[in-house]
């Protein structure tokens, strides 16, 4: 700023609002940001700083009063003088086509415009803006008197404090639908379960039990969105364009948040085109629906029509199949995953949900079971939504039978029989048979071939899926094995590369201790923590008989990792992995390690790309000598080196003030 003097503070106090509408409107309702977060931020703090010293200054439409106030002892009633009105619906072509002949009839036309979108699955609300500022916000209740929830409404950022805009109508009643994203509403869940907080059973639940919060600091903390559709009181009238359409556009102009998946349908084969055409883009959606609105465009032709009871004659409401059935639960097996992690997964009575048959619905974890109180024989709630696979959201306890039966984890693997464990601050369990069991299979030939761990050339994804796929493999000491005809067989694969491939495969032979214990993919020890176990133990078998307590000297080995080590080297299995890779042949030698005063025990980061050096080669030069190599920059950082191209890694070190050195001086130090 360029000056402190009152004049300007004010001028820039109103630029920071004007600024930071204009950020939060692109940001939550166009889904376009336009700045970093951190420079929101910036200017955010910047403006609590101003208001800090000129609370005066402080009107209702300041976006600092998004954080919401003081908690209501309870909710005031609003009347809502145009009523909220409820939309009739059709389930089938048949009622869409006498919809459409209604209103031909009605209006004595041979044809009728509609407007075609979608029906959020969320909650109705009224926002009334006076001079374009954002008074009153109200539930829809029973249409005719609603809860005022402008406190709470005040918090969700898509929601415009202030209309923007050349042409703002004295009065304006907007009518739209307060919802929840999809992603947000799976991310809030995942926090509220990690704080033991009771989780939502779906986006329109979360939306709704959001806004009916007394205390709007809890909504403010809720991810909720809007789209408009309608109109509720307007003054003067003459601002009213001719059709629904243009009120939508004009609403944009206003800068308020309007859905772009909207059509023009000027006939039933165009109303059933659209109608296709979004049930096939449901899935793929960011929020939920449960279907299409159609509405006359024209308001004239709407007020020609009327209303019948609480439902307008000139809108319907076309459904998609529910999202969410009920059925029963035949029983809970476990599935294996390629990391090893075991979910419980319900079998189901075959149910329709979202227009496609589910026979199984995913339970996530034991805790998950637990907290869902699901049992063998319960009548369940299923819910099927977007890309993700179904899920049992909740139980029916009243019709639980007297013979349903609890879930009991299983203690050994389905796939493998190795035992199943779970580490004391994990909520999931896991095959502890890494190197043995089949559904790991494919994922520990992978990671063992791993440029950092055995470094087998040659030997990636494809090929693992068809030595696994062919059964020539089924752990990595099967490797050490292979003939040169099984691989000349195998698709894509000539006599040369299967020569290549045999010789990377003898070549790894001869390698560290350290990538060898890396290799075995034991669950948290990475590269790091395999150099200081083969440098603490400098042999395999000592490692395989390590206790628990000696493993909590080793440096950086803490209970976690210990027991993950214990309950790897227990598996009888692994240990037979481990014994015939090393009667293959295996050379592992232990690397002494040469302290370099200058570099021992300072943190790296690298970036870019160096002249002669690769990152990986660096790494191995500056781990060698003592010091440790961190991926990301922060004020522990000793140096970033920065080769040709670095990004934001180098910018961060400049911020942070973090010293930046070229390789050429990485290697002075080192020597
Ligand atoms: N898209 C849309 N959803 N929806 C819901 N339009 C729409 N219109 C509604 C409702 C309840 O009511 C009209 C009568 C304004």
């Amino acid at each position: 700023m360029s000056s402190n003097s009152p004049t300007n503070l004010a001028e820039r106090y109103a630029f920071l609002q004007k600024e930071l509408a204009r950020l939060e409107h692109a940001y939550y309702a166009l889904d376009n940001p336009l700045l970093p977060d951190s420079e929101y931020d910036r200017l955010y703090r910047e403006l609590l700083d101003i208001e800090a010293v000129h609370s005066e200054w402080i009107t209702p439409e300041s976006l600092s009063q998004r954080v919401g106030g003081v908690a209501l002892k309870q909710f005031d009633s609003v009347t809502h003088i145009v009523p909220m009105l409820s939309l009739n619906n059709a389930f089938d072509d048949v009622e869409l086509i006498a919809f459409d002949r209604r209103c031909r009839e009605g209006l004595h036309l041979d044809h009728v415009d509609y407007a075609g979108e979608l029906k959020f699955d969320g909650l109705a609300i009224s926002l009334r803006y006076e001079n374009g500022l954002l008074v009153r916000a109200a539930t829809r209740g029973d249409g005719t008197s609603g809860e005022d929830v402008t406190a709470n409404v005040k918090t969700i950022r898509a929601i415009p404090l202030r209309l923007t805009g050349m042409s703002i109508p004295k009065v304006l009643e907007v009518r739209g639908e307060v919802f929840m994203n999809l992603n947000d509403f799976r991310k809030m869940n995942v926090q509220a379960a990690l704080i033991g907080e009771k989780e939502f059973a779906n986006p329109r639940n979360a939306a709704a039990g959001s806004l009916r919060q007394l205390d709007s600091k809890v909504t403010a903390k809720r991810p909720l969105s809007f789209f408009a559709y309608g109109l509720g009181a307007l003054e003067p009238q003459s601002w009213l364009p001719a059709t629904h359409e243009e009120l939508l556009n004009a609403y944009i102009k206003l800068g308020i948040p309007v859905c772009s998946e909207r059509r023009i349908l000027k006939s039933v084969a165009e109303i059933l085109t659209f109608y296709k055409d979004i049930g096939a883009k449901r899935d793929s959606l960011p929020y939920d629906i449960d279907g299409v609105v159609y509405k006359v465009n024209s308001f004239a032709e709407q007020a020609k029509l009327g209303f019948v009871s609480r439902a307008p004659r000139f809108a319907l409401a076309h459904k998609f199949p529910a999202q969410e059935a009920l059925t029963t639960v035949l029983g809970i097996d476990v599935q294996v995953g390629r990391t090893g992690a075991i979910t419980p997964v319900a079998r189901l009575a075959p149910v329709v949900v979202g227009g496609v048959t589910v026979t199984n619905a995913t339970l996530h974890n034991e805790d998950e079971v637990k907290r869902k109180d699901v049992w063998i024989g319960d009548t369940v709630s299923v819910r099927r939504a977007g890309d993700v696979i179904p899920e049992v959201v909740s139980v029916v306890k009243e019709r639980r039978q007297p013979d349903a039966k609890q879930f009991v984890m299983p203690l050994r693997c389905p796939v493998c029989d190795s035992h199943i464990e779970r580490l004391a601050d994990e909520a999931i369990a896991r095959c502890s048979g890494g190197l043995f069991c089949g559904a790991q299979r494919k994922q520990a030939l992978i990671h063992f071939a791993h440029r950092r761990a055995l470094d087998i050339e040659g030997l990636g994804e494809k090929i693992v899926d068809q030595l696994v796929d062919h059964n020539l493999v089924r752990t990595p000491a099967d490797l050490y094995r292979l003939g040169f005809t099984a691989l000349a067989n195998l698709e894509r694969m000539g006599e040369k590369s299967a020569d290549n491939l045999i010789a990377a495969i003898n070549h790894s032979r001869n390698t560290t201790l350290a990538r060898f214990i890396f290799a075995l993919g034991i669950r948290h020890v990475g590269e790091a923590t395999a150099k200081d176990l083969a440098n603490h133990y400098r042999n395999m078998h000592a490692l395989m008989d390590a206790k628990f307590d000696d493993l909590l000297l080793v440096n950086d080995v803490g209970p976690v990792v210990a027991s993950s080590i214990m309950s790897f080297m227990g598996e009888t299995h692994n240990r037979e992995v481990i014994e015939q890779l090393l009667a293959s042949g295996m050379q592992l030698s232990v690397e002494e390690k040469i302290i370099s005063d200058a570099v021992a025990g300072k943190t790296f980061v690298l970036t870019g790309t160096f002249p002669t050096l690769t990152r990986d080669e660096a790494k191995d030069l500056l781990e060698k000598v003592g010091a440790k190599v961190s991926g990301t920059v922060s004020k522990k950082t000793d140096y970033v080196v920065a080769g040709v191209d670095a990004g934001s890694k180098l910018k961060k070190a400049e911020e942070l003030g973090v010293q930046v050195i070229d390789e050429t001086a990485m290697l002075k130090l080192l020597k």
